[in-house]
């Protein structure tokens, strides 16, 4: 398989294994989906990290297949790729990207999906789609332009230049840089972290932001107050508040 999910501690890794590059292939979108899918499923998922290994986290979708796919084979296949990874951008749990080296195209757009990224030095991240006579199409003009702001959404967009992961991190693309080596290391500790946390309300949490920025301020408000509402019928909101008034802030430990 040229990507796998590997549950341990309860946090599960999305690997891509598609050497050299990870290019994302007709197969390798599908399985993300899938995947997708089943770390959403899995209670003893709690958190998702995003990793391409090594090297590279991935140099966006296969040109060597898609450049044989003509108009109608792509209207047939866009909405695919486009919900596979929508499909991780949905998963309610935290998901945090480990970048190494080339995060390209569909690569990039796949880092958008995650809730934060972590980028080693040697990251270098761009939607180089204009090269090829294209416009991103996994989602990259709707995702970047919501994260960083749509001018230098368009920078990037309509020039195709690669960025460091120093003037990532400035503009607001990446969230943290360390040195390669220790890419995977910090986004796992980043994530084992947030599945310690109530899983019901960070749940809550993510789609609050996620559909909120969506939609109006009052649809947002509205989403927020339901779940806001909803986490009293948990058991983690029973604990963390018998926890606080008992032993004081921030020692409750979640089921
Ligand atoms: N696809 C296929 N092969 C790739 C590849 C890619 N994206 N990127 C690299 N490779 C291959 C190279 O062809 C080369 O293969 P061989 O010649 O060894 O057989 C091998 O990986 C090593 O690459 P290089 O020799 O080029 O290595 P360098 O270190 O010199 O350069 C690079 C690394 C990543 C800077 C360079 O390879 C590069 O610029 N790659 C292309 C990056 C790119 O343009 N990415 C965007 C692809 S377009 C869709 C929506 C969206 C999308 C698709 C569909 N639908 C709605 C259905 C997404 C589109 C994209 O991502």
């Amino acid at each position: 398989m040229t990507v796998n999910l590997e549950v341990a501690d309860g946090v599960g890794t999305i690997l891509l294994n598609r050497p050299p590059m990870n290019a994302l292939d007709v197969a390798t979108q599908d399985r993300l989906r899938e995947l997708a899918v089943e770390a959403t499923r899995r209670d003893d998922v709690r958190a998702v990290v995003l990793y391409g290994g090594e090297k590279v986290f991935a140099a966006g979708a296969d040109i060597k297949e898609m450049r044989d796919m003509d108009h109608a084979a792509m209207i047939a296949r866009s909405r695919d790729l486009q919900e596979s990874f929508t499909a991780i951008a949905r998963i309610p749990k935290p998901v945090v990207a480990a970048v190494t080296g080339y995060a390209l195209g569909g690569g990039c757009e796949l880092a958008l999906c995650a809730d934060f990224r972590v980028a080693g030095e040697n990251a270098k991240l761009g939607q180089p789609e204009i090269l090829l006579g294209l416009i991103p199409g996994a989602g990259g003009t709707q995702r970047l332009a919501r994260l960083i702001g749509p001018s230098k959404a368009k920078d990037l967009i309509f020039t195709g230049r690669q960025v460091k992961a120093d003037e990532a991190l400035t503009l607001g693309l990446v969230d943290r840089v360390v040195p390669a080596a220790e890419v995977y290391q910090e986004a796992h500790r980043w994530a084992s972290r947030l599945a310690a946390g109530p899983a019901i309300a960070l749940r809550a949490a993510k789609e609050s932001v996620d559909f909120g920025l969506e939609a109006d301020i009052d649809t947002g408000l509205a989403i927020e107050r339901n779940w806001f509402a909803g986490l009293f019928a948990t058991e983690d909101r029973e604990t963390g508040m018998r926890s606080f008034v008992e032993d004081g802030p921030g020692k409750a430990t979640f089921r």
